[in-house]
Order: C-alpha cells, then sequence, then structure tokens
C-alpha cells in the first residue's frame, strides 16, 4: 500500500495537493464528528475529483443551474462528503428554490452538520436541497443511470438548438462509479444503451479499489470490468494509480477529445488512503475511522494532526482561479451567445426558455380530441396514444419510449417528424430503451433533470423492475411520467407472472406520486390535461389493455372531475344514496351497470369514480365529505388489484371487491367470473350493503 509521503512528489505541485488533502481532510472530519458516514472513498478518490473539478469541468460556481454546465455525478452517493467538500471548496452558491439563496450552497457549518437534522449535508447528496448537486445518488447504480439521460439530453438539445455559429449545448457528463455500481445491474443496462448511442460526451471513472463493505471484491466480483465497457461499445481507459494527476488529467483530455463514444477510465485506488491503520481495508469504508486513526492520517499527509475543517486560505483561491475563472467565462461566453440567439432565433429561445420554467406551449392541450359515447369503447392504452400524439406534437421538448412494448403500450409517436432517437439522430422523439426497465426509469430522471419532459413505458407489472427508479423521480420531485398499460389480470391468457395485483398500491404509497388510473376515453384525456402541468412530481398513468366503453356524458357527470382524484359520476334519485359504488379504470363500467341495474330495483346508489387517491386526498375535507358522506356507510370498492388501502373509503363496514391472491392463467371472461368482477356478482355484493340481500 502507498503511503501519502512517498507519492507525495506525484503532484504537480504543493497547491494542488494541499487542495487534495484539504477534502481529503475535510471528509474525514465530517464522518468523524458525525461519528457516521464513509470517508475511504473521499480519501482515495480526492485527486481525482479535484481533477475533474479543477481541470475540466465547465462549471460556473456562481450559477449551478446554469444549462450548459458540464455535469458531475457523484454514482458513489456514500462518498458525498467528497461532493460537499468540492462544492464548499469551488464556492459554489446556493441557487435552488429551497435554500437561502444568495448565500454559498454550503458553508463550513455545513460541513460540520453532515448527517445531521435537516442540515444540507445530509447523508447522500439530494438534488434540490444542495445546489451543486445534480442528482440524488445513494441507491447504488443510479448515478450512472441518470448520466445517461443526463449525456442523451444533451445530445437532444444540441441537434434542436445549436445552429451555425450558436454551440449552445456541448456540455460534458462526468460520472464517479464505484465497484457497488459497477456489481448493480442498472449501470450495464445504462452502459449498454450508452454504448448503443454512442454517447461521446459521457465518461464514467471507475474507482476500483477492490473493497466493499464486506471485504475484499474477491468474494463476489472478479469478471473484467474493462472487457464488458469495451464490449458495450465504449473507450477504455486506465490510471494505475489516483494519485497520478498527470495519468489523470491524460485520460480525461483524451475521453473529452473522443466523441463517438462513451469513455469509461478505470482508476485504481486506495480506500482510506494515508490511514495508517485501515487504509485498503473495509474498515475505512462505512465508519468514522476514530479519533487516533484521524490524527495518524493526518500525520501522514503532513497536515497539523489537531487541526479539525481545517481549509487553507489559499486553497479558496485556488479554486477561484481555476474551476471559478474558467467557469465564469465560459458561462459570461455563453450568455452573450444566448443574447444573439434571442436575435437570431427568437422562437427557439423562448421554447428555451419555457422548457426551463417547466412550462408549456400556449395551445399545447388544442388538439386533445374529446371521445363520443360508445358502448364498445377503446381501451385506454388506444385513447392515451392518441391524446399523446396529440400533446407531443406541440410539445417539442417531450421525449419518451417504452422497454420494447411501445406496439403494446402505444407509446409511440406518430406524427410527421417524431421519429427515433438513435446514435447520429438525435433530434428523434422517440426512445427505444430496449428490454431494460431499470435504466428506462433511471434515464427518464436524468432527461428530466435536464429539463425535458421525458416518459417511459411498459407493463404495469414491470414497474416492479424499475421501482428505485420511480422512487427517485418521487424523492427528487421531478416530474417523470410513466405510462403503465395491461393494468390487471385483464392481460387474461398471459397468466399470474403478467398480472399486476401488488402495483397500484405500492405506487399508491411512494410519497409525492400521483397515479391515475382513468376510466374511459375521456378521463384519459383529463388525465394527461392534468399530468402535463406538473412540475415538481412525477405520475404514473395506468391503462388497460382491454377495451371499456365511453361512458356518455350528457347522461353522466363530465370528465373533467377527474382533477379532484374522484368525483360523483352518476348520483342517487330521490335522496341520500343508500350506496356509494367506487371504481377506477376498466371497473368503472362495472360499477355503472350496477348503477343502473340497482336503480331499477328502487335502490339509490351513487357511483364516484375514483382515478386518483392522492389528488382526492388533496380536496378539501369539505369536498371529500360532500363525495363520500361520512353517514352513508354502505360502500363498496371495485378494482381488480390488491385490495390494500381501499379501507381507507369503504369504512369498517364497506365491502372491497378486488384481487386478493395472484390470477390465473385463462380466457378473461373466466377470469372476471372466478375472481367476481361480473354484474351479477357487483349488484349482489352492493345489494348486500344497502341491507337488500
Ligand atoms: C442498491 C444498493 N445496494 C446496497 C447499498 C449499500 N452499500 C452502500 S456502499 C456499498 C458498497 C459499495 O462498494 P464500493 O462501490 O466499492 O464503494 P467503496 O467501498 O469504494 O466506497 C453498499 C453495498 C446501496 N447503497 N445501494
Amino acid at each position: 500500500m502507498a503511503s501519502a509521503s512517498t507519492t507525495a512528489s506525484q503532484y504537480s505541485g504543493d497547491i494542488d495537493l494541499l487542495c487534495i488533502n484539504t477534502i481529503r481532510t475535510l471528509s474525514m472530519d465530517a464522518v468523524q464528528k458525525a461519528n457516521s458516514g464513509h470517508p475511504g472513498t473521499p480519501m482515495a478518490m480526492a485527486p481525482v475529483a479535484y481533477t475533474v473539478w479543477q481541470d475540466f469541468l465547465n462549471y460556473d460556481p456562481a450559477d449551478a443551474n446554469w444549462p450548459n454546465r458540464d455535469r458531475f455525478v457523484l454514482s458513489v452517493g456514500h462518498a458525498s462528503m467528497l461532493l460537499y467538500s468540492l462544492i464548499h471548496l469551488a464556492g459554489v452558491r446556493a441557487v435552488n428554490e429551497y435554500e437561502d439563496r444568495d448565500a454559498p450552497a454550503l458553508t463550513i457549518e455545513d460541513l460540520q452538520h453532515f448527517r445531521q437534522l435537516d442540515s444540507k449535508t445530509p447523508g447522500h447528496p439530494e438534488y434540490r436541497l444542495t445546489s451543486g448537486v445534480e442528482t440524488t445518488t445513494g441507491p447504488l447504480g443510479q448515478g450512472c443511470g441518470n448520466s445517461v439521460g443526463l449525456a442523451m439530453a444533451q445530445r437532444f438539445l444540441a441537434r434542436r438548438y445549436n445552429k451555425p455559429g450558436f454551440e449552445l449545448f456541448d456540455y460534458h457528463v462526468f460520472v464517479l462509479a464505484g465497484d457497488g455500481d459497477m456489481m448493480e445491474g442498472v449501470s450495464s443496462e445504462a452502459a449498454s444503451v450508452a454504448g448503443h448511442l454512442k454517447l461521446g460526451n459521457l465518461t464514467w471513472i471507475y474507482d476500483s479499489n477492490h473493497i466493499t463493505i464486506e471485504g475484499s471484491t474477491e468474494l463476489a466480483f472478479d469478471e473484467d470490468v474493462d472487457a464488458r465497457f469495451a464490449a458495450y461499445g465504449w473507450d477504455v481507459q486506465h490510471v494505475d494509480d489516483a494519485n497520478d494527476l498527470g495519468a489523470m488529467k491524460t485520460a480525461l483530455a483524451h475521453a473529452k477529445s473522443v466523441s463517438d463514444r462513451p469513455c469509461f477510465i478505470k482508476v485504481h485506488s486506495v480506500i482510506g488512503y494515508g490511514a495508517p491503520k485501515k487504509a485498503g481495508t473495509n474498515k475505512a469504508h462505512g465508519e468514522a475511522l476514530g479519533e487516533e486513526e484521524v490524527r495518524g492520517t493526518k500525520r501522514a499527509y503532513g497536515w497539523p494532526e489537531e487541526s479539525s475543517f481545517l481549509v487553507p486560505d489559499h486553497v479558496y483561491q485556488h479554486f477561484a482561479d481555476g474551476i471559478g475563472k474558467r467557469g465564469a467565462a465560459r458561462r459570461g461566453a455563453w450568455l452573450s451567445l444566448l443574447a444573439r440567439y434571442k436575435t437570431a432565433y427568437p422562437e427557439l429561445a423562448a421554447e428555451l426558455e419555457m422548457m426551463n420554467q417547466h412550462d408549456l406551449p400556449h395551445g399545447w392541450d388544442a388538439d386533445i380530441p374529446t371521445f363520443q359515447a360508445d358502448a364498445k369503447g377503446l381501451a385506454s392504452r388506444d385513447s392515451s396514444q392518441k391524446i399523446l400524439n396529440a400533446i407531443a406534437s406541440r410539445v417539442p421538448w417531450m421525449l419518451g419510449g417504452a422497454a420494447d412494448l411501445a406496439p403494446s403500450t402505444k407509446s409511440n409517436m406518430t406524427f410527421a417528424g417524431a421519429d427515433s432517437f438513435e446514435a447520429g439522430h438525435y433530434g428523434g422523439r422517440n426512445l427505444h430503451f430496449g428490454i431494460r426497465e431499470h435504466a428506462m426509469g433511471s434515464i427518464c430522471n436524468g432527461l428530466a433533470l435536464s429539463a425535458l419532459r421525458p416518459y417511459g413505458s411498459g407493463f404495469l407489472i414491470f414497474s416492479d423492475y424499475m421501482k428505485p427508479p420511480i422512487r427517485l423521480s418521487a424523492i427528487m420531485e421531478l416530474p417523470v411520467l410513466y405510462i403503465f398499460t395491461h393494468d390487471s389480470i385483464g392481460v387474461g391468457e398471459d397468466g399470474p407472472t403478467h398480472q399486476p395485483i401488488e402495483q397500484l398500491v405500492s405506487l399508491r404509497s411512494i410519497p409525492g406520486m400521483i397515479v391515475l388510473r382513468p376510466g374511459d376515453a375521456n378521463e384519459v384525456a383529463e388525465a394527461w390535461r392534468y399530468v402535463m402541468t406538473l412540475k415538481e412530481r412525477p405520475a404514473c398513468l395506468v391503462l388497460s389493455r382491454q377495451p371499456m366503453p365511453t361512458l356518455d356524458r350528457n347522461k353522466y357527470a363530465l370528465a373533467s372531475g377527474l382533477k379532484h382524484g374522484a368525483y360523483i359520476l352518476a348520483e342517487a334519485q330521490g335522496g341520500d344514496p343508500q350506496v356509494i359504488l367506487m371504481a377506477t379504470g376498466t371497473e368503472l363500467n362495472l360499477a355503472v351497470g350496477a348503477y343502473e341495474t340497482l336503480k331499477s330495483e328502487g335502490i339509490r346508489a351513487r357511483v364516484v369514480s375514483f382515478p386518483s387517491w392522492e389528488l382526492f386526498e388533496s380536496q378539501p375535507a369539505e369536498y371529500r365529505h360532500n363525495i363520500l358522506p361520512p353517514h352513508v356507510t354502505a360502500r363498496v370498492s371495485i378494482e381488480q388489484g390488491s385490495t390494500i388501502g381501499w379501507d381507507r373509503y369503504i369504512g369498517s363496514s364497506g365491502a372491497a371487491i378486488g384481487m386478493h391472491s395472484f390470477g390465473a392463467s385463462a380466457p378473461l371472461p373466466a377470469l372476471l367470473k372466478k375472481f367476481g368482477f361480473t354484474p351479477e356478482a357487483v349488484i349482489d355484493v352492493a345489494r348486500k350493503q344497502a341491507g337488500r340481500g
């Protein structure tokens, strides 16, 4: 194991070493003070991250949201102190809505509050909380996945908005990844996509330190990672020692010069570099080093042993002279370029502004169709496709696709010029994620982080394959749209493996997520109308494969009620309802059928269409009580999914018609009969609830 002193001569100058050791010691001190965190990787990778920031990153600390900034993604989110130290030392200013603006993004005091309640330095970097954090990382592999979305966004933006003499978008995406990232499947999926798309604006730096939590990587990981990346079509380089700044600069310069494929730089490092007893061991990975080891490490660095959170004066100045000066000059030039662009291309410039504000173009919804009443109707995936195309043709920065299911999920944009996004054809709007749901979600997050409006699509059952990024869309407050079709046992013969049961309740349980399961074509239109206006929340559109009638809105209430989450579709005549029937999606029609029968039997029923729990919960109590009057306790919910959660609306005496087991493989009519989704079964339950059983 190399010691700090033996390799000190490899640094190009003392000031570099001073800066690097400042990053290292700040990280160690913060973890030590919190008595919690991960010191080893910041200590090992400080020289690498420093080189990226100081010598390569085109990034103006004065505006961490500058649209053409290079992105630095810390996929090893546990090494958050590395990023926090850089943000602090580079003097990044706070620009996020949740921060006190016009202040430093992170002060020394913030570093001293690492991992404390309400601090700006949580255990893992969180987007929106701290300027300079490009994406929330921590679940390993996600940063890698996001980076592919970020890089795709650059290619798309460049294709659409760059004009001769106006290189508005030419940013590069750098990622710091570790063994964990390399082992996680999502990064493999994403790397495969990046290689296929020949994303020459993407560089992953792999910290190969052979250590994870349980010990040596020999325990579980011995493949040839380089060969894997070469096979993905990446350019592959090596840096033998993380402390070798010259070699790192050469590798990064080469990576930036390669424009026809992504670059992979494998760097050998020693975790906990410099720590006398713990360097090179898993003891340096995820716990404070301990006071004595901290002192010993500082001694090895030639650092004052008793100092704490020490930043030598000229360190700030050095960063200001490097990344600061370069970034300011770059951004300044860019702003004057943008000013000229506004004159030369006023419409495109206006588009860009709108996009960055998450606004929508005037008339974006003008072509959304109204669907005529039709007993046969159409599947909600089919109405969705018409609406999607009506909207997307008017929102040029909307991009999306499926995990190889677009013909089934009906998520293709088919209007003239939509095209496929492919290597060299980066203006295409249809994304082909391949059969890679996990990467699809992660890439969508990266696209949304770039202010584009992405959607990803698949069968509802496979939402399980992309749960981590779905969850992160919500944590990051990103308006990603997930279009999930084949939303119930209605998929029929495909059987239990393809029939979602617990997925709806699982998605509904994600804080911030909006789940919409519309009950006819006009509700689908309203659902789209609503989700497009979201700026800070993701949404799931849950759609059917099988047709559902288009309700007569002259007879029943207007679909615009959808925006309240639940609304009275059909009202009891002649007094208080004796029973309330609530339903979503394909089951709405069952409720309507039951209502008509009950009416003919003189039973006063109310039908509540209930496409979204979350929207209903956000209504005032008065509205909610009006829809579900507390004194009407005879209630029935109908949904082809787990009944968990419906008790909130049916109360303790209501009945939930739903799925209590996995489904089965059979033609749909047989399944509906077996699981109780027939008009007779519903009417029977409703009669009993109304006291007429
Ligand atoms: C998806 C996921 N699984 C597990 C973890 C828990 N975890 C955090 S760090 C880590 C080990 C990572 O090893 P490596 O990437 O080599 O990081 P280093 O030890 O070099 O800091 C694990 C398993 C996680 N953060 N994310």
